[in-house]
């Protein structure tokens, strides 16, 4: 406690003292990557500070409702050399690794200024120089834990940036890292004028055909394994050529798996070049799926984790699904404690 509190401290005494920043969020961006970046990139220029926000992917079409989403830049090589040689610190936001940054990940190896990471994954590997990693139901979350250890006020298109980023993170406050706190600074944000009916429709009822007709060639893929325990998709690249459909149009397709009744982890196996397939992980409550994931070079939490993994659809799916048989086999470590709610 001691140490995460010290962390917090030094996170806004530089949010405080510095004037020049650069705030990057994760590749294949959710909710929370852009929400958290949003937040406190547009928080830390009402302090008067000069900010730079980017993603390596940029905003997908699904987040575009939230304020300045038009002012995130993707393009590392658009970098000015003059605006690299003002920046003091970059902040990295739910960034479990470094590579995770895409081609932003090049400024991390220059030192000329403070790396502060800011994190809810506990599989983060502690690339900064100063590393805020705490179990929180979002990087939204410990963004507004922040603003209000800074005293700044955050006004209603702030609120906005951090109220997508807890809902979608949480699955609407359906999944295990809901907790009290989470709902209690999910109401200060409400209170600050945020409208859930609208953020739902925003969110979760506005999706393009596409995805929609995706979701149905996907399900038809469902496989499950001989003890009703796996549940598995599958999505190819032609199948998202076939509807229409683009990469952020997978992003929730993995939780139909494991919805199912007695199924104790769902996966989603996507292609997204010719030898890489993105693996998604979700856990019921018995498997701590960030270790499986972890193995294969990817992270994430104890109920939700992915990987991206070398080779082709039918060997990485025999070996993801070996891993998952195994820990299922073995009492392996559960996750469960306190770092389930992460
Ligand atoms: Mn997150």
């Amino acid at each position: 406690m001691g140490r995460m509190q010290g962390e917090k401290k030094r996170a806004a005494e530089i949010c405080r003292a510095k004037k020049n920043f650069l705030l990057l969020s994760h590749v294949d961006p959710d909710g929370d990557a852009i929400g958290s970046l949003l937040a406190l990139g547009l928080s830390l220029r009402r302090a008067g500070k000069k900010v730079i926000m980017a993603n390596p992917d940029g905003v997908p079409l699904l987040y575009r409702f939230l304020p300045a989403w038009d002012e995130v830049r993707c393009d590392y090589g658009e970098l000015l050399a003059r605006e690299l040689a003002a920046l003091e610190v970059i902040i990295t936001l739910d960034t479990a690794t470094g590579e995770r940054l895409g081609d932003w990940s090049r400024i991390l190896k220059k030192d000329s200024f403070v790396v502060l990471n800011i994190d809810h994954h506990l599989t983060n590997t502690r690339y900064g120089q100063i590393n805020w990693i705490e179990a929180a139901s979002s990087t939204g979350e410990l963004v507004q834990v922040l603003l209000s250890e800074l005293g700044w006020e955050i006004e209603t298109d702030i609120a906005l940036c951090l109220y997508t980023a807890i809902v979608t993170d949480t699955g609407s406050f359906r999944f295990e890292n809901t907790t009290c706190d989470t709902h209690r600074n999910a109401a200060l944000l409400l209170q600050k004028g945020i409208n859930p009916a609208q953020v739902t429709e925003y969110i979760y009822e506005t999706k393009p055909e596409a995805a929609v007709r995706l979701l149905g060639r996907a399900l038809e893929t469902l496989r499950i394994s001989p003890d009703g325990r796996v549940a598995w998709l599958t999505i190819t690249n032609s199948t998202l050529a076939v509807v229409g459909a683009r990469g952020e149009d997978v992003n929730g397709i993995v939780n139909y798996a494991k919805e199912i009744a007695g199924v104790e982890v769902g996966i989603l196996f996507q292609e997204t070049r010719e030898d890489l397939i993105k693996v998604s992980l979700r856990s019921r409550s018995r498997i701590n799926v960030s270790e499986i994931a972890q193995r294969f070079g990817g992270g994430g939490h104890p109920r939700a984790a992915g990987c991206r993994v070398r080779g082709s659809l039918d060997r990485v799916r025999e070996e993801v699904l070996a891993g998952v048989t195994a820990a299922l086999a073995g009492g392996e470590n559960t996750g469960a404690g306190d770092s389930q709610y992460s």
